[in-house]
């Protein structure tokens, strides 16, 4: 479609509507000070800064129950926790994946000597389409790296099916789907290991960190020792391993988020649900699914504008919603097949993604967090019925 140029009446909205502070795509879900001020102050006088100190054994532990895990491992961040997963799963070659997700997931692939293939997605979750993967798979291929894209879980069942068939491990990039479960399992359950991120964007966070959930023990205890430069004792060390180890301050900061998630889903279910009612009769606004057997996080809320039916581009839309100062993001826009250090990969050529390359054109994730509130989100819905009709008038 092309775009429409931007007319008169959008310039009216936006002096009618442009704030006065920006309402960013979201905002980090802090700790009281006086809280962390607390756990300052211990680990001052403990002096035990990091190195497997109490605040992350203790934490580790919380998180395989929150997460309903058997192994769990911390990390810094979640692209170190993912890029060791995949040298400690021990994969080479190719490794199947998609193109709708942030840069990290095909770089770790990158930084283990490892070719992504570029996978098609689904148009309802905007996951890895399962029909689409077979026929990706060579001799070369040694597993699938799947992402649960804004916390709506995989085909996990089918994804299981195939790496079973054809002799392949399955790694998640869960860093969306923090706390998420599928018919009560935790999602962190499914594959060889489930990547979590706790970046300050993440529901969960710990401002930078991230987690690693493995099915066998074996592997956990490799990318222990991964993450601490392979270190067994003072005196033997057993693989060639980096320094990805979280530090005692954010596993403090996770000790108290822990306890503070749950009311955190629960504001953005509740802001969500407002949305889902100012946006539901707006034509060419397409609202995310929700499935009966999942438990969702609501880590984001992402919409997909229909160009023709709305009105007016997502691009256009996107950028009068700067100009009134609402911070509006693009996730996933462009696909990583596009970089230009994967796109030219045979897979990444866009004849093979048509799903893709529609979705990522079309995706709009809007402002969501905690402290949103009530008359923020229908102030963003009037806006985009507003838009809608005023374009459709012009
Ligand atoms: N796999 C997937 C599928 C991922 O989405 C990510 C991370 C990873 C792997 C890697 O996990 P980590 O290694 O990060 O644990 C952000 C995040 O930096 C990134 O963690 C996240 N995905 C990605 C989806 O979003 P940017 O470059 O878009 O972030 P930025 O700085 O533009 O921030 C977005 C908005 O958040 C800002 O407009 C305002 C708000 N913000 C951000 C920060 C950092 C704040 O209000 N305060 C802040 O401190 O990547």
């Amino acid at each position: 479609m092309k775009n429409r140029p931007l007319k008169l009446p959008n310039k009216d909205i936006v002096q009618r509507y442009k704030l006065r502070k920006p309402l960013y795509v979201t905002r980090p879900f802090l700790p009281a000070l006086a809280d962390l001020n607390k756990y300052l102050k211990k680990i001052w006088k403990s002096q035990w800064v990091t190195n497997n100190g109490v605040n992350h054994v203790l934490l580790e532990k919380k998180l395989a129950a929150y997460l309903k895990v058997k192994n769990n491992s911390l990390f810094c961040n979640g692209t170190l926790a993912l890029q060791l997963a995949v040298n400690a799963l021990r994969l080479t070659g190719e490794v199947i994946t998609t193109p709708f997700t942030f840069a990290a997931t095909p770089h770790v692939l990158y930084w283990n000597n490892i070719r992504p293939v570029f996978c098609d997605i689904q148009e309802d979750t905007y996951n890895l389409d399962v029909h689409k993967i077979e026929s990706l798979i060579t001799p070369e291929t040694t597993a699938i790296l799947a992402v649960h894209v804004f916390g709506n879980p995989c085909d996990v069942e089918a994804l299981e099916k195939i790496a079973q068939n054809h002799g392949l491990k399955i790694i998640y990039d869960a860093a969306h789907a923090f706390g998420v479960e599928v018919n009560g399992v935790g999602i962190g359950n499914f594959g060889d290991a489930s990547m979590f991120s706790f970046h300050a964007t993440k529901i969960f966070s710990t401002i930078e960190g991230g987690c690693l959930a493995c099915r066998s023990s074996d592997i956990k205890e490799r990318v222990d020792y991964l993450r601490n430069f392979g270190i067994k004792s003072e005196e033997e060390i057993v693989v060639p391993g980096i320094n990805a180890k979280m530090n005692e301050i954010q596993a403090a900061i996770g000790l108290i988020q822990l306890k503070a998630v749950d009311r955190e889903i629960k504001k953005r279910k509740r802001l969500i649900e407002f949305y889902k009612e100012g946006l539901k009769n707006v034509p060419g606004i397409i609202l995310p699914r929700y499935l009966d057997n999942v438990k969702y996080n609501y880590q984001s809320f992402v919409v997909r504008i229909n160009g023709q039916e709305y009105g007016t581009s997502r691009d256009c839309l996107y950028g009068l919603l700067r100009q009134m100062n609402i911070v509006a993001r693009k996730y996933f826009y462009p696909l990583c097949s596009h970089y230009s250090c994967y796109k030219s990969l045979p897979s990444a050529n866009p004849v093979n993604l048509p799903v893709a390359e529609k979705i990522s054109k079309e995706v709009l994730s809007l402002p969501l967090y905690g402290e949103l509130t009530k008359e923020e989100v229908n102030l963003i819905c009037n806006i985009l019925k507003d838009i809608h009709h005023e374009n459709k008038k012009a």
